[in-house]
């Protein structure tokens, strides 16, 4: 083990890659307004480079910092000043890093001598689309790779289309890794893929959908920037554009959607990990989906996957104003989630991103859903912050175990209305 710490060690200094050796993750418990907004006031003070994973809502909700070891002591000072409760969640985020990157090697070298792909493992983006490869393989009749577009970078974006036949039947839409940092969710989009060819023609439900309906996911919906939080920044989030008139790289592309766009909840700075870009539907890796959405025309569900925080949310995150379906949207969320629940226990809140959460401007399901696309939600997997983005591999088959009894709930109930 010590022999591949420093090949590690090595390689990582070797590359460009970014490094975040003494980084903290602090967990901040606003306890009034005032103190919510001493909070904003850190998170737009750009010099300090502070990587907000959780943003300041409300004193209900808990804020996640990762602070660069070079402003530690100021940001500590700065919360004690103001009496503002903080822990440290991640006390040295490289060494999470490097064990994880250890992880990824040990499993890379097993794969190759067992040649199998390990569910509970992470995997770099030319891995898993040759495993999508091996899936329409084994599955001919069940699963085709739909290329929908290129990214940026000239990455091919790969939907997989599970279709028993017909002509662009009553269709759901599965997208993960939309923020490519989020790595639990195209991992739980991987063996979601895997669940769903497996399962077709044993699992009774899931059989007589695939006899009505299609399935269609892109499990890496982000391909460019997924791409780099393993050669770069594993902290990477937006999509890696060049913003004219900026150094900075990369729109947020959950607000780049013709939804509210541009509004509160959304950066118009390119620096920003939240920039809604220079216009709707800028980027093209979100181009190609609403192409292929608009020109099927016969989607039901969108259901979009990020981690972290337990949460199945509904639309809208533009506006705090009730969408017409609210009422349905939430039950059928609540009993999706307590079937999740009843797996492991793992808890998940229900409701409207703008309630739920905050403001969001631009999001992908509140465009699906305006586009008439009724049972549009979007998952915020495990955790609730003690590993945030970084969560262990051994998590990674429990969590898409209880997602799937979750999502199949959804499914089958947009088999039932959608005739
Ligand atoms: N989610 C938040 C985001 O800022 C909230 C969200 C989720 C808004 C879904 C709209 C739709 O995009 C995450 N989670 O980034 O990973
Ligand atoms: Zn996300």
């Amino acid at each position: 083990m010590r022999g591949l710490w420093l090949l590690l060690v090595l390689v990582a200094a070797a590359t460009a890659e970014r490094r975040f050796i003494g980084d903290q993750v602090i967990r901040v418990n606003a306890e009034s307004e005032e103190q919510i907004q001493l909070l904003h006031a850190l998170e737009t003070e750009e010099t300090w480079e502070l990587d907000f994973w959780l943003h300041p809502v409300s004193t209900e909700l808990p804020v996640d910092i990762r602070v660069p070891s070079s402003r530690l002591s100021a940001v500590k000072e700065y919360l004690n000043a103001h009496n503002i409760p903080f822990s440290v969640m991640i006390s040295n985020l490289q060494e999470r890093l490097d064990e994880e990157k250890a992880e990824m090697l040990e499993n890379k070298i097993r794969e190759r001598s067992t040649r199998s792909f390990n569910f509970g493992a992470y995997h770099p983006l030319e891995t898993i689309y040759s495993w999508m490869d091996t899936l329409v393989a084994q599955h001919p009749n069940l699963v085709t790779k739909v290329e929908i577009g290129k990214s940026y970078e000239n990455r091919p974006m790969y939907v997989l289309k599970f279709s028993t036949g017909g002509n662009k039947r009553p269709a759901i839409w599965i997208d993960t890794g939309i923020h490519s940092r989020e790595w639990v969710s195209q991992a739980t989009g991987v063996w979601t893929a895997n669940k769903i060819a497996t399962d077709y023609g044993t699992d009774a439900s899931l059989t007589s959908l695939l006899k009505n309906m299609d399935i269609y996911m892109l499990l890496l919906a982000n391909p460019d920037g997924y791409a780099y939080t393993h050669s770069d920044n594993r902290m990477w989030r937006k999509t890696r554009s060049r913003n004219s008139g900026s150094m900075c790289r990369g729109v947020d592309p959950n607000r780049n959607w013709d939804a509210g766009f541009g509004g509160p909840g959304a950066s118009k700075n390119p620096c920003s990990d939240s920039y809604h870009g220079p216009a709707a539907h800028s980027e093209i890796e979100v181009k190609n989906v609403v192409n292929l959405i608009r020109s099927h025309g016969n989607f039901k569900s969108f259901i979009s996957v990020h981690a972290y925080s337990q949460l199945l949310m509904y639309p809208y995150g533009y506006t705090c104003r009730d969408v017409p379906d609210q009422p349905e949207l939430d039950s059928v969320g609540r009993a999706a989630m307590e079937k999740l629940t009843s797996l492991y226990g793992t808890r998940y809140k229900v409701g409207s991103i703008c309630k739920i959460i905050y403001q969001a401007s631009g999001g992908s399901i509140d465009w699906s859903y305006n586009l008439g696309i009724k049972y549009s939600y979007a998952f915020e997997l495990r955790d609730t912050g003690r590993y945030g983005f970084i969560l262990p591999a051994n998590q990674i088959i429990p969590t898409a175990s209880e997602t799937w009894l979750g999502l199949k709930h959804l499914m089958e109930y947009v088999h039932d209305h959608s005739y």
